[in-house]
């Protein structure tokens, strides 16, 4: 019989599914938008932004309802929930779900008769579950950083400094805020954990590299910092349960699934993890890979073995090859600079662009620019800053300099920051490319030159809720047969090889990267001063 695998990613606006088959090929895919579909909740964009402009939560019971109706689709258009052997998940990190006291009891009790949310509406002590877009927690993550002695030994626990939308800041400021809510708490899940615990009707571990996005777990002994946690609220580890690992089986589904639905009773749950883990996943990114999002803002997932937590980034651990990590890294000049520096152009079109960036030549003579429309996230710094040769300020480039000062700037700065978070080139690193800008070829041939790696382009859409599948299917296999994810994925599609490096570009950026750095120093000391004046 044809096996199928599911993922389910609790997204911020919607709650998609995915199932492949066998082959690793979609076969069904469906999604339920919050605001359309669920309008009773009246979220916008799935989520609720309080008057303080700070606070940002989202309805705990419309994610369950929303799962109700996903589900109730799926048996409607005849999809055959038996020929499913193993589920897992995502969901957006950071965001957190308050379980009552006796809410297990419910989960592990759950009639067939009746959808979930009707079951489950009264089993939150918190009913507006904090999620990633709160920054509500300045106070407590001065704490935090205060508790763990400064911002750069909590980021040597943790993986990152204290950040407003990490979970044990959020979980100090309820505490703080709603004692009494806490008190009756007698389970903390992550919106990823409290997916995988609505299909194993109970309490689901949260798996380790969501659980890096908390700032309470050690990720190096994979256990909770048992400082970080008593700086948060007391009483946490109970409420929090064990850490596992990303791959575990952590049983089968509930016998509602099986009843209402028709799911066989040994389909395995695997653990849910962050969207941004499941999308490493999806992307089927491997040992020393990179992918680059060049969209809106720039994002980059790095695969990592031995990483140097910063002030900067944030350090996982990884969630399909267990001794290993993976770090992300988000620039907010992304596009939106690219598009500036092209509207200067004497036409303003990006054939333009890239007839200016094939006549340039890599290294740009020595000149280097810094182009930061809006505060910067990495490094934090502002303003337009170019140096020459001489490591001269300048205040302006010719067009054609301009142009290129700003590709290898922004792909100089990612190579940079990426290094210091302890990412290693490889010689079999490939950098998968994604996001709008991905489509140039001749900012790719930058892309590849700067890193001296080959550039491949990838389709990302839904790579999160893809990845979970592929998670599930890779769980089982390494049960039975210790299959890596690597050998599991094999069977997707491969991805699209766009340039390769051109030769002596490691010759001629080995020393730029070096002068980069100097000069980033500098434009960091006069983006303080700026923002000081
Ligand atoms: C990552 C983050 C977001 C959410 C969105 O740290 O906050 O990417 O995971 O889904």
């Amino acid at each position: 019989m044809a096996a199928h695998y599911l993922g389910f990613d609790f997204s911020t606006q919607q709650l998609k599914v995915i199932a492949v088959n066998e082959h690793l090929r979609v076969v069904y895919e469906d999604n339920v938008q919050f605001d359309k579909d669920l309008p009773e909740f009246g979220t916008q964009g799935g989520v609720r932004i309080h008057s303080d402009k700070l606070t940002v939560t989202s309805p705990v019971l419309m994610w369950i309802k929303a799962l109700d109706i996903i589900l109730e689709r799926m048996k409607s258009s005849g999809f055959n929930f038996s020929q499913v052997k193993a589920l897992s998940g995502t969901g957006q990190q950071h965001g957190s779900v308050y379980w009552k006291q006796g809410a297990q009891k419910v989960l592990q009790t759950l009639s067939a008769h009746l959808p979930l949310h009707s079951q489950l509406d009264s089993c939150f002590s918190i009913t507006e579950s904090p999620i990633w877009m709160d920054s509500s927690t300045a106070a407590e993550c001065r704490h935090l950083e205060q508790a763990a002695g400064g911002a750069q030994a909590l980021a040597d626990i943790t993986g990152s400094r204290a950040y407003e939308r990490f979970t044990g800041n959020q979980i100090a400021k309820i505490y703080k805020q709603s004692a009494a809510a806490y008190a009756q708490t007698e389970r903390i899940s992550l919106v990823s954990s409290f997916g995988a615990s609505l299909f194993l009707g109970d309490y689901a571990p949260i798996d380790c590299s969501d659980g890096s996005g908390m700032n309470l777990l050690d990720i190096y002994k994979k256990m909770w910092s048992e400082e970080c946690l008593n700086a948060c609220a007391p009483d946490l580890n109970g409420r929090l349960g064990c850490v596992q690992a990303a791959s575990s089986i952590l049983g089968s589904v509930s016998s509602y699934y099986i009843q209402r639905y028709g799911f066989r009773d040994d389909c395995r749950v695997v653990a849910f993890t962050g969207d941004n883990p499941a999308s490493l996943a999806g992307m089927r990114l491997e040992e020393g890979d990179i992918a680059i999002s060049l969209g809106t803002s720039d994002t980059l997932f790095l695969w990592i073995q031995d990483p140097a937590p910063a002030l900067e980034g944030h350090i996982f651990c990884n969630p399909v090859q267990a001794q290993d990590y993976m770090a992300l890294l988000c620039y907010k000049n992304g596009s939106l600079m690219r598009e500036k520096i092209r509207d200067c152009c004497p036409s303003g079109s990006w054939e333009e662009f890239s007839k200016v960036l094939q006549s340039t030549s890599p290294g740009n003579n020595g000149n280097i620019g810094f182009y930061f429309d809006v505060m910067e996230i990495t490094p934090h710094a502002i303003g337009i800053h170019r140096f020459n040769a001489n490591k001269q300020k300048v205040s302006e480039f010719p067009m054609d300099v301009e142009v290129r000062a700003l590709v290898e700037g922004q792909f100089m700065a990612k190579r940079i920051h990426a290094e210091r978070l302890g990412y290693k080139i490889m010689p079999q690193t490939r950098i998968l490319a994604t996001g709008g800008a991905s489509c140039n070829e001749h900012i790719l041939q930058v892309l590849s030159d700067v890193f001296n790696a080959p550039v491949y382009t990838i389709a990302t859409a839904n790579s999160a809720c893809l990845g979970s599948a592929y998670r599930a299917a890779h769980a089982l296999a390494m049960q039975t047969s210790g299959s890596t994810f690597a050998e599991v994925v094999k069977l997707a599609e491969e991805h699209t090889l766009v340039v390769t490096p051109r030769t002596g570009a490691d010759q001629i950026y080995q020393p730029l990267l070096k002068r980069y750095a100097e000069c980033e120093s500098i434009v960091i000391l006069e983006s303080q001063n700026i923002s000081m004046n």
